[in-house]
């Protein structure tokens, strides 16, 4: 058998609206909902965005707070916050959930332009960030969209701001970043250090491929409605798990189990497990 895989659900993202995907989780509940039916799926990690009950993005910590619980309440997944949050909103609105310590968070590790907007992450922002994860005990998953992002994260650890084993995340089929071919995803790799870890998230339709490769290659996985609605071409998802269940059945194809969340932590050198909750 080869080594497990890691499977991430990114159930929710910021930009999806129900108009486009009329099966997006929004209230806590029904994010709680997605990440079980996800976890039993084979995902070990839910990737967590918030909405208002109206559908618009936000980083309110509370309501991560009342999605964290409901997720908890149903599985033993991994959470890991977007740092990220929505284009456009400012360093100390998306800061916010840390402060719940979760187990995980993204650090994107440099601008992009994303779609018809620009995705800002300074330097300084980055440097702000890694301090708090630092601060909070919370491992960074590094959000890279183009090649350039992967010489910060080497400039981060230099400067001891980040730890070895870095976990990336290589974002392919953004509009306005890397597209996704098996070309770029090689050149990723190859440009990451040794020991690290690696899932590939492929955007709309380059995710299913992406997710081939990546399992192929002894990588990691991400999928989910942030990052692509559809089950093939014109035909909507039913659910992340959908997603997350086609990911599992490939991994089996190729001799690779899914990991458990624990074998997920123990993996990636998780500070202790997830059962410390989150805290004002
Ligand atoms: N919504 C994107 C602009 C992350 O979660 O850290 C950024 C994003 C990355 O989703
Ligand atoms: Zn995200």
């Amino acid at each position: 058998m080869s080594a497990p895989v890691i499977i991430t659900a990114a159930l929710v993202g910021a930009e999806v609206t129900r108009a486009d995907q009329p099966n997006l989780p929004i209230t806590a509940e029904e994010i709680g909902q997605a990440a079980a039916e996800a976890c039993e799926a084979g995902a070990s990690i839910i990737h967590l965005h918030v909405r208002h009950p109206n559908g618009q993005p936000t980083q309110d910590v509370e309501r991560f707070r009342q999605a964290m619980e409901a997720i908890r309440a149903r599985c033993d997944a991994i959470i890991q916050v977007s740092t990220g949050g929505a284009v456009g909103m400012s360093a100390e609105e998306r800061i916010q959930p840390l402060a719940l310590r979760p187990e995980m968070a993204t650090l994107t590790v440099g601008s992009v332009n994303f779609g018809d907007e620009v995705f800002m992450n300074p330097w300084p922002l980055i440097v702000q960030f890694a301090e708090a994860m630092r601060q909070y005990g919370v491992k960074p998953e590094l959000e890279v969209f183009d090649a350039g992002m992967i010489a910060n994260a080497f400039r981060l650890r230099q400067l001891g701001l980040i730890a070895d084993p870095l976990h990336f995340d290589l974002v392919l089929g953004v509009r306005g970043g890397l597209p996704a071919s098996a070309r770029n995803l090689v050149y990723l790799v190859d440009s990451l250090p040794p020991e690290a870890s690696w899932s590939v998230a492929g955007i709309g339709r380059a995710q299913t491929p992406m997710a081939m490769m990546a399992l192929a290659m002894g990588g990691h996985v991400r999928v989910g409605f942030e990052d692509n609605i559809y089950y093939r071409r014109g035909e909507l998802a039913q659910s992340n798990a959908q997603l997350v269940a086609r990911v599992a059945r490939l991994a089996a194809e190729l001799g690779r189990p899914v990991a458990t969340p624990q074998q997920a932590r123990e993996m990636l050198g998780l500070r202790s497990g997830g059962d410390d909750g989150p805290r004002p």
